[in-house]
């Protein structure tokens, strides 16, 4: 082979990788998008409903209770409000095609709290100190971005 042949070679062999790299690149951008724009918090699972007396989050492509809606991830939602001893009961369920985590910083951070799609998971916990919170998703996500910034108020 010819130094010039070898060259060519060579060069056609990474336009290829370049392009193949490309359409890579566009079928997860479209996978992305694709799920990113689909509403799955219309089905909701049994059993996702709201506890007497506490708070239901539902967690779907679109957040925690739409929190994409609600200007996510520069403003705080949702916002739950408890007075500090009160017992809290919390539902959340996942609408989603992938797994999402619910923490609350203080009341469930090493709990590894995970909700796989489908599920309905029931968490209880005593309001035991004053402050606020943050209640967050600790599982790598397509839109773990907009769910980092729940609130759990505890006043006194
Ligand atoms: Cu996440």
């Amino acid at each position: 082979m010819s130094e010039d042949k070898s060259m060519n070679l060579s060069r056609r062999t990474t336009a290829v990788i370049l392009l193949g790299g490309v359409a890579v690149a566009a079928i997860i951008g479209a996978t992305y998008v694709a799920d990113f724009g689909r509403n799955n918090g219309t089905a909701l699972p049994p059993g996702c409903v709201r506890p007497a007396g506490g708070f239901l989050v539902v967690a779907s492509n679109m957040g925690y209770n739409d929190s994409i809606s609600h200007g996510a991830p520069s403003k705080s939602w949702p916002i739950i409000t408890v007075h500090q001893g009160q017992n809290v009961t919390i539902v959340v369920c996942n609408t989603d095609v992938q797994a999402h985590g619910f923490q609350i910083t203080h009341y469930f951070v090493n709990s590894q709290e995970t909700v796989v799609p489908g599920q309905v998971l029931k968490v209880s916990f005593i309001a035991d100190k004053t402050g606020s919170y943050l209640i967050y998703c600790d599982i790598f996500c397509s839109i773990h971005i907009y769910m980092q910034n729940g609130l759990l108020n505890v006043t006194p």
